[in-house]
């Protein structure tokens, strides 16, 4: 299977993160990827190429274009002000609060965000664009018969919705790179998110929707992160009301019964028979998780891989989550070694 990479991925570099009430390092950091792709090259699983530039197009097919232009924008303006530090929202448009655009560069990030824990920095948009890019690049190889892709995206894409950034996400690179596959001839296409976190942002965009299928396995929203979204009763609204399936878990479910979650998943993947299927690959279900609670052991994601083949459709892997930073290229590979030794 062939990994595109980028080392813009780099540029995206927060500063400090609000942890247990003290400014800690960030989770989301470029030292995930460095590890990941590592360990993609000691495995030799397959040829690792840089993304092509796919332009603002595609991005702007899923992401609303005043979103787009403050992100491009808000470093120049925030730095404009004097401010040379990590933009990072402290309020937001809460209930009966106003809900016009404000003017203000610190107004429209909170206006933007959706938690206080996605900064905005000096490399954002360069880094967010190329990882698009990487996404858009795995799709490409799809359409050209690829069985399969890994793109190595970072930041991560799955919490950003059409308009808000948050939980270390800004453009949501697994939806950029499904509509892409729509629009270049796919007819149905399916998203498996099996980040520990439920894929709010992805759920968002094709909620009303009945071409992309959105499937997420997740840590319960009654006591996980983003709580405000991917409970069970969420099966999709118009014509999407079908097309989204949630399977939230208790913190802590036994790898077992997340794989018959997982079995659940993929069968409403088969009945849907996609032409593609593009999966959100967080390894943060990984059991030395430092902010997540499930229990899976780095054999588990072979295993993961190899049931993800068995759906037999061409697959995208987008990279999401993950914050056990040694493990995390183990696991990560060993989902597609699993995958690889399956198709
Ligand atoms: C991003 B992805 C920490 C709060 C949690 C947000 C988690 C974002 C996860 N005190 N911060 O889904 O892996
Ligand atoms: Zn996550």
């Amino acid at each position: 299977m062939l990994t595109v990479y980028s080392d813009s991925h780099r540029l995206q570099n927060g500063r400090a993160e609000l942890i247990d009430g003290t400014l800690k390092p960030c989770f989301e950091n470029p030292s995930r990827a460095d590890m990941v792709l590592t360990e993609v090259r000691a495995r030799e699983l397959g040829d690792i190429i840089s993304p092509r530039a796919h332009g603002l197009d595609p991005i702007l097919r899923v992401h609303d274009a005043g979103y787009v232009g403050f992100l491009q924008t808000a470093w120049e303006r925030w730095t404009a002000m004097g401010r040379d530090y990590d933009a990072l929202p402290k309020m937001w448009q809460i209930r009966r609060l106003r809900e016009a655009i404000p003017e203000h560069v610190e107004g429209q990030l909170c206006y933007y965000s959706m938690d206080c824990g996605t900064p905005l920095t000096a490399g954002t948009w360069p880094a967010i664009t190329a990882a698009a890019d990487v996404a858009l690049t795995g799709a490409d190889r799809l359409l050209m018969g690829d069985r399969a892709a890994f793109a190595l995206t970072r930041p991560p894409g799955h919490h950003a919705a059409r308009d808000y950034c948050g939980g270390y996400c800004f453009f949501n690179n697994a939806a950029i790179a499904a509509q892409s596959l729509r629009d270049r001839g796919c007819q149905r296409v399916a998203i498996l998110d099996v980040d520990y976190h439920h894929g709010n942002g992805t759920q968002d965009i094709f909620y009303d929707r009945s071409d992309v299928l959105f499937l997420s396995i997740h840590g319960d929203p009654r006591t996980e992160y983003p709580f405000f979204l991917g409970f069970a009763d969420e099966k999709g609204e118009g014509a999407g009301l079908g097309y989204n399936y949630n399977f939230p878990l208790p913190a802590g479910a036994s790898v077992s019964n997340w794989f018959v979650a997982l079995d659940c998943a993929l069968e409403q993947i088969d009945r849907f028979a996609p032409d593609a299927l593009v999966v959100s690959l967080g390894v943060d279900t990984f059991r030395g998780d430092p902010i997540s609670k499930f229990q899976l052991d780095s054999p588990d994601f072979v295993t993961l891989g190899s049931r993800l083949a068995s759906a037999g459709v061409p697959t995208l892997f987008c990279l999401e989550g993950g914050y056990a930073v040694d493990p995390i290229g183990v696991n990560v590979a060993n989902v597609l070694a699993g995958f690889n030794a399956r198709s």
